[in-house]
């Protein structure tokens, strides 16, 4: 069984002008202490996604373990550590096929029906949400709330990760939900090594 950090922190290329903010956002989240980061970018085509995750990896090092959204072949391609999918995405099977037993593999669920069916998976960490209203998912499922995460603890014991509108001011009730660990987009944007930071201390 894998262990999380409290914070996972998610960086969307569409937050971002150009690379070079986007890798200074993210060494400024591992000075804050993050150590498990998402690279995120719906937009771009493989070969975009491919140039800016190998930048990501060259500016972080070793220090923190990058996991890609979607894409097992960039997950490969990039040397990262990790695939992170959706309900659209490949099967975690299908996942598992591409890049092995060993690197990680996370599955997004929406409702407990998906909890249930992804805790039967290889994956090694469920996400649940969108647990409050989010800007920074185009067409989100419908909002869960802490009931929803409490729902969810109930039917996996793998490591389970909280997702959407989570912020520095309701992360605290959402760990005592039952959640492992927070997944947060927008509340890192603005200061990301403060933001990370704080987390931490809220979260010990
Ligand atoms: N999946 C469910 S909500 C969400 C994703 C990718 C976006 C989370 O972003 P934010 O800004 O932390 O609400
Ligand atoms: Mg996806």
């Amino acid at each position: 069984m894998i262990t999380l950090p409290r914070l996972y922190a998610i960086l969307d290329s569409s937050n971002f002008p150009d690379t070079a903010s986007l890798c200074l956002a993210a060494t400024e989240l591992a000075g804050g202490g993050v150590t498990l980061l998402q690279y995120r970018n719906k937009s771009g085509n493989a070969r975009q996604m491919l140039d800016q995750s190998r930048e990501l990896k060259k500016c972080l090092g070793d220090s923190v373990k990058l996991i890609m959204n979607d894409r097992a072949d960039l997950c490969l391609a990039a040397e990262f550590d990790g695939v992170h999918v959706g309900q659209d995405d490949l099967s975690p099977e299908g996942i598992r096929k591409v890049i092995g037993g060993t690197l990680w593999l996370g599955v997004s669920t929406h409702n407990p029906r998906q909890v249930a069916d992804a805790d039967s998976t290889a994956a090694n960490y469920l996400a649940i949400g969108p647990v409050f209203a989010t800007a920074s998912k185009a067409n989100p499922d419908p909002v869960i709330g802490l009931e929803g995460v409490r729902k969810a603890r109930g039917l996996t014991r793998k490591p389970l990760v909280a997702i959407g509108g989570i912020t520095r001011a309701n992360c605290r009730e959402v760990i005592a939900a039952g959640a492992d660990a927070v997944a947060v987009i927008s509340d890192l944007l603005l200061e990301p090594r403060k933001s990370a930071e704080e987390f931490f201390r809220i979260l010990g």
